[in-house]
């Protein structure tokens, strides 16, 4: 019988694992050894703290109420970082996972957003907690999830000292008037009709882009095609990378230079590096899984694999057209999307990663176990 994978065979960083008085570090090497002793697995899920236990399966208002109590109190924002107060704020900023599921489309052909640029502390692993620029204090900001033809009706208000703005790259609009900048206070509204199916990214576009990108204000916005697609467990995984300067007042703030010297200090998917190593996306045998997979950069591309599977089948552009058929990698560019769809015949433990291990090594890698 094979070797169960392991992180370290797997090229998975162990940053934030391997403080041995850590009890996350205890639980993620754990995770990914009880991949191989599923009963061991149960018993430790069974005694975490109820803020290290998985959400349950999100709903969009429950992902904004559990936003909410995260990231949105008024103590973690960055203009009290230098403060004791920002430093406890930072120090108890709690992880929570990214939930990857796709959220259900709107009812109706109609979705009204009104979001908030803010500044968050958020914990991305045991050690680190970064001071994020955000959408409504969530790195990466939420999923959007509405079909070709619906109307989008967005409104950003800046709540910041620092112009931000709002680029869907879903939409089809003058962006010198809809994707302006808006100071504190201020907000910008704007309508849209997606034209085309797909993974779509969206990102503040506030110059330097770089800077606002690489701080943390990007996110998805998945638009299904009207005619649907074959049933499927369908997950989101925002690849990006994070450029930190070392730890101050509690928290790693972003560091321009590094942005701009494209040598990241983690990549990872949905915000937290080896997430899905040590809590799993789970499905069941039989299941078709499709990952709809943005790259939001800033710079390096997502050459998104599935070990030991294949892509049955990618679009490449709006689905359900244009299929291709037995894909083993595809890299998704910076500022790109690509929806990959693999059938889940064979039970294990299949290990999705950026197979640039570069970026594998530094965070982008998770577990899909098929059960
Ligand atoms: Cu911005």
């Amino acid at each position: 019988m094979p070797e169960p994978p392991r992180l370290s065979d797997l090229g998975g960083s162990t940053e934030g694992l391997n403080d041995p008085r850590s009890r996350r570090s205890f639980l993620g090497k754990a995770g990914a050894l009880t991949l191989a002793i599923p009963a061991l697995g149960s018993a430790l899920v069974a005694c975490r703290s109820d803020s290290e236990q998985e959400r349950p399966k999100s709903r969009p208002e429950e992902q904004e109420r559990a936003h909410g109590q995260d990231l949105h109190n008024s103590s973690s924002r960055l203009d009290t970082a230098a403060s004791t107060a920002g430093a406890a704020a930072a120090a108890a900023a709690p992880f929570a996972r990214y939930a990857p599921e796709l959220p259900p489309l709107p009812t109706g052909n109609r979705l009204q957003l009104h979001w908030h640029a803010r500044e968050a502390h958020v914990r991305i692993s045991d050690s680190t907690t970064v001071a994020a620029w955000t959408f409504e204090g969530s790195l990466p900001g939420p999923i959007v999830h509405c079909r070709v033809g619906d109307t989008v009706e967005f409104t950003l208000t800046n709540d910041v000292d620092i112009p931000h703005s709002m680029d869907f790259h879903a939409a089809q609009i003058d962006p010198k008037t809809a994707f302006r900048s808006v100071t504190k206070g201020q907000s910008v509204t704007f309508t849209f009709k997606p034209k085309f199916a797909g993974a779509f990214m969206y990102h503040c576009g506030t110059a330097p882009v770089l800077l606002h990108i690489g701080s943390g204000m990007h996110g998805a916005i998945i638009v299904s095609p009207r005619e649907g697609m074959p049933q499927a467990k369908e997950f989101v995984l925002v690849q990006s990378e994070y450029y930190l300067a070392n730890e101050a007042g509690g928290a790693r703030a972003f560091d321009y230079q590094k942005m701009l010297s494209t040598l990241p200090d983690f990549v990872c998917f949905n915000g937290r590096p080896n997430q899905y190593i040590a809590e799993p996306v789970r499905v069941k045998v039989g299941d078709r899984v499709r990952f709809w997979v943005v790259n939001a950069g800033p710079t390096h591309p997502c050459n998104f694999h599935v070990v030991g599977e294949q892509f049955d089948t990618m679009y490449l552009g709006a689905p359900p057209g244009t299929p291709i058929r037995g894909v083993q990698t595809w890299d998704v560019p910076p500022g790109g999307g690509i929806c990959f769809e693999l059938l889940c015949d064979v039970p294990g433990e299949f290990p999705f990663v950026n197979h640039g291990f570069g970026h594998g090594q530094k965070g982008a890698i998770g577990f899909l176990v098929v059960e």
